[in-house]
């Protein structure tokens, strides 16, 4: 038998391989080999059956934990300015909503953000980016929607595709012009609409620029009416959607996303029963959001035992932004979600690793340690992966391999 050749080979772990085709609890291989060829994972299994090969380097990962690099599914993390003054509103009693209605919230940003050229964007939006990526993200979704004009819209885009060209981590972009009404549209939500699917998302599909199509389904967001012309445009343009649906109201938004084969329904803070047997059905993911569901002192927690009970796969991520949730870290959200959603550690990793590349329309190819899928692993000094959701504060990553190669 010929030995093969690997690029790289990785040893002393313990792989948290999330491939659930392997026994046990994070399909879990205590003494693991990872072999890695052309960026993708040529091998992964128990170190006693590594089959013979030769690798031009091989890595310790010094005892500690493999598991695939970790994938934020849910960003807004492309805007300029913040909103720390409307946390001090918040904090003396005013609400989100009550914000938003007076003016504030998601309009203030977006004033900012027109006002920033794309330099000024990259340049606040590079930080977080690379908070993000000292914990282990190998891969992360950035939406647009603090524009809310065809100009800004587009330039948020850009520049979240600027990011992920110079910065070693793949970005994987959604247009969600149907984030807010802009100030120009006030008393005109259909207008606005109208606007969005017959120029706004032609553009930015012609363009290349979004890989998704998303929209605010909510009281102080778009109707489902409203919403479902956007998800028709999307169609229309081939793009897939998802839906920012049922936080703050049961707006039946997760079913109308169902319908549409969307690829995720994110907050559902408010899902019925109707919402979780069609996600079910359609196969979409649940993204939740624990920062938001925090920030805002929520007290209604997502149906996770009914999700859980129906086989829909929970997702976990950051959604940050600067209203609701400027939050940077994805270890963070995994202790969240177990404290405050009741996940288990396993299912919040695998929320934060296969269930999230799934919410991007990813699963085939990352997400998991298996062979063929590509070689994005995290590496922790840690003895078990529960320990990822467990502690607050620590960021044990040892290294990063981002397309076989290992990351500075
Ligand atoms: N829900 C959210 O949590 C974010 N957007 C949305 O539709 C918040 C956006 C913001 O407050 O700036
Ligand atoms: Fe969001």
């Amino acid at each position: 038998m010929t030995d093969t050749a690997w690029d790289s080979l990785w040893i002393d772990a313990a792989v948290a391989t999330l491939d659930p085709d392997r026994p046990g609890a994070y399909g879990l291989v205590p003494d693991g080999a990872v072999a890695v060829a052309g960026g993708r994972i040529a091998w992964a299994g128990p170190r006693a059956d590594l089959p013979p090969g030769a690798a031009r380097e091989t890595h310790s990962a010094g005892g500690g934990v493999i598991t695939p690099g970790l994938i934020d599914a849910h960003t807004h993390l492309v805007y300029g300015g913040n909103r720390a003054r409307e946390f001090e509103l918040r904090l003396t009693g005013a609400t989100y909503e009550e914000i938003a209605r007076a003016g504030g919230g998601i309009a203030s940003t977006v004033a900012q953000t027109r006002a920033a050229d794309a330099d000024s964007l990259l340049a606040q939006a590079r930080p977080r980016l690379r908070t993000l990526m000292a914990e282990g993200v190998t891969t992360v979704e950035i939406k647009s929607g603090y524009g809310l004009d065809r100009e800004t819209e587009m330039r948020m885009l850009r520049v979240a595709r600027t990011l992920g060209k110079t910065e070693p981590v793949d970005v994987i972009t959604t247009f969600l012009g149907a984030h807010a009404l802009p100030p120009e549209f006030a008393g005109r939500p259909d207008a606005y609409i109208d606007h969005i699917c017959t120029d706004v998302l032609v553009q930015v599909a012609e363009a290349g620029l979004a890989d998704a199509v998303d929209a605010f389904c909510d009281t102080i967001g778009f109707t489902p009416e409203q919403t479902e012309r956007v998800f028709k445009a999307a169609a229309a343009h081939g793009l897939p959607v998802k839906l920012h649906a049922e936080q703050l109201s049961d707006q039946k938004g997760a079913v109308l996303a169902a319908r549409y084969g969307a690829l995720s329904a994110d907050h559902l803070e408010c899902l019925g029963d109707d919402g979780v047997a069609a996600l079910a059905a359609a196969g979409t993911v649940a993204v939740l959001l624990p920062g938001a569901f925090y920030c805002l002192r929520d007290t209604r927690v997502p149906p996770v035992d009914r999700l859980r009970a129906a086989g829909v796969p929970m997702a976990v991520a950051t959604d940050c932004n600067p209203g609701s949730s400027p939050v940077t870290s994805l270890l963070l959200m995994l202790n969240m979600a177990c404290v405050l959603f009741r996940l288990t550690p396993e299912e919040a990793l695998a929320g934060a690793t296969r269930h999230a590349a799934r919410a991007l329309g990813l699963g085939d190819d990352r997400g998991m340690v298996r062979a063929g899928m590509r070689a994005d692993l995290a590496v922790w000094d840690i003895s078990e992966p529960a320990e990822l959701a467990y502690a607050i504060g620590a960021n044990p990553l040892r290294a990063v391999v981002k397309d076989g190669v290992v990351r500075d």
